[in-house]
C-alpha cells in the first residue's frame, strides 16, 4: 500500500518535471511549432523594436514612438542609415519567426514596440512603402500605396495594441511589416 502511494507520488513528480522542462524549453525558440500539440486556438506573435523617442518624434511628431522597451536607442537616423547599408536593424522583429499551427488557429499579434507596424500578408517577401528603408528591393503589391491603401491601412497594429489573422488556409503564408520589410515572418498552416 504504502509502495504504491510513493510510486504514485514518484511519478506525478516525473510528470510535472516533464511538463515544466516542455515549458521552458518551448518559450525561447524563434521557430514555434503549436501544430504538434494539442490543437491550439490562438497563436501569438509579438512585433517589436527598440525606437528613440527623442530622435524619431523630433521628425515624426510627439508620441509617435514611446519608450517602451528600457533603454531602447536606436535613433531615427541610425535606422534609415542601416537599412540603407543592408544590414537593418534587428531590433525590429517578429516573434517568432516560423510558426506551424492547425488550421482554424486565429493569429493574434502584439506590437509590443514603440511604434506602429503592420502585419501584412505577401505573396514574396520584398520592400515596404517606405523606399530609404528596403535596403534596395523594390515594394511588394500588397504594401504599395502604404496607408493611403486601405488593405494596407488595415493590417497595421499601434502600440500595445493588437491584431487578429483568421481564416487562413492550409499551406504557407508570409507577412512581412511595410514599414519595415525586414521583420517578416512564415507560418505553415496545417
Ligand atoms: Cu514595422
Amino acid at each position: 500500500m504504502k509502495f504504491t502511494i510513493l510510486r504514485s507520488l514518484l511519478l506525478c513528480s516525473c510528470l510535472l518535471f516533464v511538463g515544466l522542462t516542455g515549458l521552458f524549453a518551448e518559450d525561447h525558440g524563434a521557430h514555434r511549432d503549436l501544430a504538434k500539440q494539442h490543437p491550439f486556438s490562438i497563436a501569438p506573435i509579438v512585433a517589436l523594436d527598440e525606437c528613440d523617442p527623442a530622435s524619431f518624434n523630433a521628425m515624426l511628431g510627439a508620441d509617435f514612438c514611446k519608450n517602451v522597451a528600457l533603454g531602447a536607442a536606436t535613433t531615427f537616423q541610425d535606422l534609415f542609415a542601416k537599412a540603407a547599408a543592408g544590414t537593418p536593424d534587428p531590433g525590429w522583429d517578429f516573434e517568432p519567426d516560423t510558426l506551424k499551427i492547425m488550421e482554424g488557429t486565429t493569429l493574434v499579434v502584439t506590437d509590443q514596440g514603440g511604434e506602429p507596424h503592420t502585419f501584412t500578408e505577401v505573396k514574396k517577401f520584398g520592400g515596404g512603402f517606405i523606399d530609404a528603408l528596403n535596403s534596395g528591393e523594390p515594394t511588394v503589391d500588397e504594401c504599395e500605396g502604404g496607408f493611403k491603401n486601405v488593405e494596407v491601412a488595415r493590417t497595421r497594429i499601434l502600440q500595445g495594441s493588437q491584431m487578429q489573422v483568421t481564416g487562413l488556409a492550409k499551406g504557407t503564408h508570409h507577412f512581412e511589416c511595410c514599414i519595415h520589410p525586414w521583420m517578416r515572418m512564415t507560418v505553415e498552416v496545417k
